[in-house]
């Protein structure tokens, strides 16, 4: 059974013109190219390619609008960190993440997917910074925990929550074991609903 059954895909938006109504509540997954956020939006809706996964980095390039039920929505946002892409369309996520962030009364919440073996890179923290400076909660997924052994992912967990220190609320996902999807369901609840 899925979890949201009115869950659909609304459309992807290459410019701002493009977004969707500024109403109701919105959650944005955000993350490095690859790290696996449209893998984990999927499980956490309970749908198989929901959203596209690849194993080509840079699959997500435009922002996607799904909508999980009457006034609520969760997007996917174009991967960043990815070195195959010119500068011009570099700059060009750049600008359209920024002015998602920036202008989006309806965003209640980022979900941040973070390769559990890769921990914080310097993206992850300018995007946490970003949701600071919009006063956004945000939540770490640590993903792809079955990739480490049980006390190498419970150490990873530690140091992010350490560096966090509070900024974020963090666990452990993978969405090939589907270890977190309850966790990572509440956390979308509560963004979805606070
Ligand atoms: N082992 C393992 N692999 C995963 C997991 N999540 C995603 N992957 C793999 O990682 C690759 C990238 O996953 P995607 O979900 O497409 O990543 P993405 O962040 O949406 O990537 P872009 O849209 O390109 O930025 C795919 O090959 C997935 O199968 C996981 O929990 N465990
Ligand atoms: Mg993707």
């Amino acid at each position: 059974m899925s979890q949201y059954p009115d869950a659909k895909f609304i459309l992807s938006a290459n410019a701002p013109q493009q977004f969707l109504p500024d109403d109701g509540r919105e959650v944005a997954v955000a993350g490095r190219s690859n790290a696996g956020k449209s893998s984990a939006i999927n499980v956490i809706v309970n749908r198989r390619q929901f959203a596209r996964t690849s194993k080509t980095p840079g699959r997500t390039q435009l922002v996607n609008f799904f909508s999980l039920g009457e006034d609520t929505r969760l997007v996917d946002l174009p991967g960043y960190g990815y070195s195959r892409v010119s500068d011009k369309r570099r700059q060009h996520w750049g600008s359209l993440l920024q002015t998602y962030f920036e202008d989006r009364s309806c965003l209640s919440g980022l979900i941040l997917v973070v390769d559990v073996r890769r921990l914080l890179t310097d993206f992850d923290r300018q995007m946490l910074r970003l949701t600071q400076s919009v006063k956004l909660s945000a939540h770490v997924l640590l993903t792809k925990a079955d990739k480490l052994k049980r006390g190498q992912a419970s150490s990873a967990l530690l140091q992010v929550q350490k560096e966090l220190n509070g900024q974020a609320s963090v666990q452990l996902f993978s969405a090939l074991k589907r270890q977190g999807v309850d966790e990572a369901r509440e956390v979308l609840e509560k963004f979805l609903s606070g």
